[in-house]
């Protein structure tokens, strides 16, 4: 590999930093030697780092993905020099939305933008330096990809967790197309194009993802999160205890009503029950099938059509002003044989608990309103704070977390805790109630009406039924289409291809018709880990769309591909490989994503582990985010306020490896930082500087003592921070060590020491700057090849404790004192020296002492008494 350097470096240049020169060609010869290649055969230890990958749009990288992907490859580039085996991969993830309303807008087929975008963005990513293997890139749109999103689709339907139901779905009318919950923002506005979306009903294919909710909780245990993530995460499964409360329904055979609470304490208090529109007893009375008045029966009829338009903000917050209809019914309440009057309001949201709740308006903020609405009794059952055990009357209600029941028969006198314990078990001991475990993650709505996605694998036979098209027949291609307008009715365009639709049965070969729905833009990156593993497997069979082939005479690579005899699994045949590199070590990526994205790509791992496809539970091992990058003026970047900063203008400017040094100095990694030129500047000048001291402050003699001591404690530092993810103080440190240098001179190795410090972080310059060194001094390091083949720099303790800094000591802010002690003291020794100070100790009492402590340079006690 060290034998073929393709571009090596004159002798005779100006001291001049040129990144325009000298960036382009280490991006070359770094490409023709493989260096980032993974080495699939290797027995080193294996880190595989995964950045998400992008949706290819035409507006290109922008210094978002920058900041991810370029402090990531300082972490990989680190890793492979502390001997990690490191797989660092790329791909895209090119299905969705985006590039069918761009082809509906300019007619250009989305294969072809989506090619064209590619391109773009894989000239950026290495006109970066960024050192992705990029023999293991994938496309979830290439056919060879996506016949195993649909192969794990089959492998659902067939486990039962795929599934066909009619369910309310978002109605984008501007896009005429259905939504997911997560594309409606919480205005109502579909996120894409910003307009209102409404409800409505139709027939979906849905993932159980529920029956995983336990679990997907559970393991969240076996995973190192960020604190913030997790906590995303368990809000989103949101899971819940409580109790199912059976209500008769006076004078109506036996027709009961469940409704869920996780305060049955509160019981006694209760004085209403509402319905939501969507419920089955609101159904049957709108069919007649409940007998009401025709007056009452109109007027619910109305009501339920006017809840359709509102989202789920909109109805169920507190403070709105409810709305609803009185049934005429009452439902009995067992506990004291009152009848609570049944109302129908769309605050109750359907798909939650049971779609019916008790109203308790003492207690509960949105009941209350209701019942002050409605002019429904209120009454108390928990003593307020102070002992108030008057009428509840003032508007502001709290659900109180701690207090003493009242007005509850045998509850009377306990605290809500127990309270709850009680009525609890009293509930289920007279048959009146059932504990209940709810969550609030829902089933997965897993088909689009939308051409630029993977087809749903199945076939609807007029006497079959859903038939799963064979495995061996996979994938089942996307046909080319000439219009890709939805068709408006809410199915796919991919309807109106009859010569596609049209097929036969896999089972009785009588005429069928193709599944029309496609899949969602997040059933790529389900799996898209274990896509990179496998990107040699799944061959590079190029898509047969040629926007060329016109629409009559489509034809299929599925059909033109002679029978297929081998395993229809990949994933069988690549399981050592697969057991191997599972899990990723890290997985960084935006906070938007951190929800769905992540739960989604768990369940399917979960799933693919229940299959025994791969070795463990859980796909990540560590989940990191970062921060945004904010325009100059401290918004979010967006064309329309004018402060996109483009990272190929910065790069043409100051060169990539001032841009990746600045996005790794801007602030802390998981901190939202706004874009700074003076900042950017600065990284440049750092550059400009190390360059200069390279070529002149570098002899033959030894280091002086000084410097070789700071050296080891910036070995330690940047090792150590990298490893926390902490890109910025490691380049601070880097930034402040050249200080140093400059009026000294570096001994060769030490100043290559220095250089394979940076060589993270400004991968070009580092690797011009060692190859320099190593012409013009016919110094003969222990290789020639790649500084970022190098091993990573050990500290040496014995000088590293010969490095003393002062620490300034404080009480309550003041100055009290200061010393000297070694540079790597830990807040227990330095806590420990600085209390032992004459005019530090007569000010501290022992008690209440809390300390603030800056590494290497102040201690402040804080005395509070
Ligand atoms: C009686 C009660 C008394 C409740 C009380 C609360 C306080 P949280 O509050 O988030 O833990 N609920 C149940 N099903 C609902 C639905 N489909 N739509 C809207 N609200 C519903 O969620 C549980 C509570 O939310 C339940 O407990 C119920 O109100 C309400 F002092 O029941 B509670
Ligand atoms: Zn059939």
């Amino acid at each position: 590999m060290t034998e073929n350097i393709a571009t090596p470096v004159e002798i005779n240049e100006p001291i001049h930093y040129d990144p325009g020169t000298i960036e382009p060609r280490w991006q070359q010869y770094w490409q023709l030697n493989k260096i980032y290649e993974a080495d699939f055969g290797s027995k080193k230890e294996k880190f595989y780092c995964l950045v998400e990958f992008p949706y290819p749009s035409g507006a290109g990288l922008h210094v978002g993905h920058a900041r991810s992907y370029a402090s990531m490859d300082a972490f990989v580039r680190y890793k492979r020099m502390k001997g990690f085996n490191a797989l660092y991969p790329m791909g895209w993830d090119a299905f969705g939305l985006p590039a069918e309303n761009y082809a509906i807008k300019v007619g250009i087929h989305p294969s072809k933008t989506v090619a064209e975008n590619i391109a773009h963005f894989k000239v950026q990513c290495q006109s970066l330096g960024l050192s992705f293997d990029w023999s293991r890139e994938i496309n979830t749109t290439d056919p060879a990809y996506y016949r195993q999103t649909q192969w794990i689709f089959l492998r659902l339907l067939k486990e039962g967790l795929a599934y066909r139901n009619e369910v309310s779905v978002n109605w984008c009318p501007t896009c005429r197309t259905n939504l997911a919950d997560e594309e409606v923002l919480a205005d109502g506005m579909h996120e894409r194009c910003g307009n209102p979306t409404e409800k409505r009903s139709q027939t979906q294919w849905l993932l159980r993802i529920t029956k995983y909710a336990q679990r997907l909780l559970d393991d969240l245990k076996l995973v190192d999160y960020s604190d913030k993530i997790r906590v995303q995460q368990e809000n989103w499964i949101g899971r819940k205890e409580g109790i199912t409360i059976k209500f008769k329904i006076s004078a109506q055979g036996s027709d009961v009503i469940e409704a869920f609470t996780t305060r049955p304490d509160t019981m006694f208090g209760a004085t209403f029950i509402v319905l939501a529109p969507e419920h089955y007893l609101v159904e049957r009375i709108m069919k007649g099938e409940v007998k009401v008045d025709a007056k009452t029966s109109r007027e619910i009829k109305a009501y339920v059509a006017s809840s359709r338009s509102k989202t789920e903000i909109d109805r169920n917050s507190k403070g709105r002003k409810k709305t609803g209809v009185f049934t005429g019914l009452f439902g009995l309440n067992n506990l004291n044989g009152k009848l609570l009057p049944i109302w129908i309001s769309d605050f109750v949201l359907s798909h939650f608990g049971t779609g019916a709740v008790v109203g308790v308006p003492g207690h509960d903020q949105r009941d209350f309103e209701f019942a002050k609405q409605f002019g429904l009794p209120i009454t108390r059952v928990v003593v307020g704070p102070d002992g108030d055990t008057s009428e509840i009357t003032e508007l502001v209600q709290v659900q109180e977390e701690a207090g003493k029941m009242v007005n509850s028969d045998f509850l009377d006198g306990l605290e809500i805790r127990e309270a709850i314990n009680k009525m609890t078990d009293h509930l289920e001991a007279k048959g009146f109630g059932k504990r209940t475990v709810t969550f609030h993650l829902r089933d997965w709505v897993f088909s689009r009406q939308h051409y630029w996605g993977e087809p749903i694998p199945v076939v609807h036979c007029p006497q079959c039924g859903v038939v799963p098209v064979p495995e061996k027949d996979l994938p089942v291609e996307l046909p080319f289409v000439e219009k890709y307008e939805p068709s408006g009715t809410g199915e796919s365009p991919l309807a109106k291809i009859a010569t596609w639709v049209n097929t036969a049965c896999p089972v009785c070969s009588a005429p069928a018709k193709r599944e029309t729905d496609t899949m969602p833009n997040w059933a790529g990156s389900n799996w898209y880990y274990l896509g990179y593993l496998l990107a040699d497997k799944l061959g590079n069979s190029k898509s047969q769309n040629d926007p060329g082939v016109a629409q009559d005479d489509v034809i299929l690579a599925s059909e033109a591909r002679p029978e297929s005899t081998s395993d229809t699994n990949i994933f069988s045949t690549t399981k050592n490989l697969i057991n191997h590199w599972m899990p990723v070590d890290i997985y960084e990526g935006g906070f938007e994503h951190t929800t769905l994205h992540l739960l989604y790509s768990r369940f399917i791992y979960k799933f693919l582990f229940d299959l025994g496809v791969v070795p463990g539970p859980e796909p990540y091992a560590k989940r990191r985010s970062h921060g945004i990058v904010l325009g100059p003026d401290g918004r979010k970047m967006s064309k329309s306020f004018g402060n996109v900063i483009n990272p190929d203008e910065i790069v043409k400017q100051y060169g990539s490896d001032t841009l990746r040094l600045y996005e790794m100095f801007m602030g802390p990694f998981e901190q939202s930082v706004s874009w700074s030129d003076s900042s950017l500047q600065g990284c440049y000048r750092f550059l400009t500087r190390v360059n200069r001291l390279t070529l002149k402050n570098v002899t033959n003699e030894e280091t002086p003592k000084e410097l070789l001591i700071a050296l080891q404690a910036v070995i330690k530092k940047v090792g150590e921070d990298i490893e926390a993810l902490k890109f910025n103080t490691a380049v601070a440190i880097l930034m402040e060590f050249i200080n140093g240098w400059e009026n000294n001179n570096l001994k060769y190795e030490d100043a290559e020491t220095f250089l394979r410090l940076l060589a993270p972080f400004a991968p070009h310059l580092a690797e011009e700057l060692r190859h320099k060194l190593l012409i013009s001094t016919g110094w003969d390091a222990d290789s020639r090849g790649s500084i970022h083949l190098l091993s990573w720099p050990v500290y040496d303790p014995e000088l590293l404790k010969q490095d003393r800094v002062f620490i300034v000591v404080q009480v309550n802010g003041k100055l009290r004192d200061r010393f000297e002690i070694e540079a790597g003291a830990d807040e227990r020794s330095v806590t420990a020296a600085a209390k032992a100070l004459p005019k530090v100790k007569k000010y501290l009492s022992n008690e209440h002492l809390k300390i603030i402590f800056v590494p290497g340079k102040l201690i402040n006690f804080v005395v509070t008494d």
